[in-house]
């Protein structure tokens, strides 16, 4: 048996180590080291993510298992508060982020794209001080042909008074996130997420049933080659969106890519580099996808890794949502590729 002093000298043993230490820099771990502290705040945060965690495991789960069982796939026949045809699998996942929040006594409301309004946490059950604002499942077009999909989510701390029962207290801007990030379902299934302290990406190790540290402080390119959007909509767009476009097409370098997916989309960008934009159209001019729980979280990523995310004429983070599922439009990625974007923006003003 090697005693204490000969054991540190084994250089094999300390390269070891470094894998060990990283297999056991989980979610939750990870949280309380960033703060520093183990205050009731840091212990909160720790746990909100540890649950999120659970919540994407067990999404990941289901996806993964799909094709092999019955009434998992397809559409229910409802029709969402957004006018659109409902999946079973959002119906699944919005409901595993409510189970696994209900008993927790950390959040004392859940809102999402698939509830009206929020969701209350009942007197039964231990309420909290923060709110969870999530899209249970990200680009939903991709769930029945095995496709990547995501969820994103955003906590805030329950500030002013919900007297009308409607959340109005969330009318306030991006930059009242505490934490916000996404999970990926891909080949593999990744977690990332920011507290204000830089951005941190996880993989869920299936044999141990955790998200392991993959890459802290992501830093986002400040340029790359890549502009992701759905050019099916080119002639709804406002001219200044078309003029860039053909800009790219006619400029050597670029390369489209586009998922359908946004959180696969948005995660080629944070690592590689370019632009994600979904504009406005002439006939709705807010676009399609929606503040709380869709673009600002995923400012608040994309800002924490160096990037930048606008409307076009303000940054997402310091748009102000008048309604619970308020839309934006958002151009996203790499400060030069967003800036670009926004000097066609601006000419045509
Ligand atoms: P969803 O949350 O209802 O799936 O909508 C959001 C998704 C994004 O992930 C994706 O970028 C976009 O909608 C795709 O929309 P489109 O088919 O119009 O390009
Ligand atoms: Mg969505």
């Amino acid at each position: 048996m090697a005693t204490a002093s000969e054991y540190k000298d084994l250089s094999m043993v300390g390269a070891a180590n470094d894998g060990l230490d990283r297999d056991c820099t989980t979610l939750s771990r990870h949280v309380l080291q960033q703060l520093q502290s183990f205050s009731p705040e840091a212990q909160d945060l720790s746990a909100l993510m540890n649950r999120i965690g659970l919540a994407g495991k067990l999404v990941a789960r289901r996806l993964s298992r799909a094709g092999l069982m019955e009434g998992v796939l397809g559409f229910t026949g409802e029709v969402n508060v957004q006018g659109e045809s409902v999946k079973k699998m959002d119906v699944y996942a919005n409901d595993v982020f409510i189970s696994v929040f209900k008993q927790s006594g950390l959040v004392c409301r859940l809102a999402s794209e698939e509830m009206d309004e929020p969701y209350y946490i009942p007197e039964n059950c231990p309420v909290g001080r923060y709110t969870l604002l999530y899209d249970p499942i990200d680009g939903s077009s991709n769930t029945d042909t095995n496709l990547s999909l995501g969820s994103i989510f955003s906590i805030r701390k329950q500030e002013g008074e919900d007297l009308d029962g409607k959340a109005s207290d969330l009318h306030s801007s991006g930059r009242n996130q505490i934490a916000a990030g996404y999970i990926l379902y891909g080949p593999s299934t990744m977690l990332v997420y920011t507290i204000g302290r830089g951005v941190h990406s996880f993989t869920l190790d299936p044999s141990l049933g955790e998200f392991i540290l993959t890459e802290e402080n992501i830093k986002i390119p400040d340029q790359g080659s890549v502009y992701s959007v759905n050019e099916g909509n080119f002639w709804q767009w406002d001219e200044s969106i078309r003029e860039y476009v053909r800009y790219v097409h006619r400029t050597e370098g670029y390369t489209a890519r586009y998922s359908g997916a946004m959180v696969s989309d948005i995660h080629r960008v944070l690592l590689q580099g370019g632009v994600f934009l979904y504009p406005g159209t002439v006939k709705k001019p807010e676009g399609k996808l929606r503040l709380l729980y869709e673009t600002a979280p995923l400012a608040f990523v994309i800002e924490q890794a160096g990037g930048r995310a606008t409307t076009g004429t303000m940054d997402i983070l310091d748009v102000v949502a008048e309604k619970l599922h308020q839309r934006t439009p958002l151009i996203i990625g790499s400060k030069q590729d967003v800036a670009k974007v926004e000097s066609f923006i601006q000419k045509s003003h």
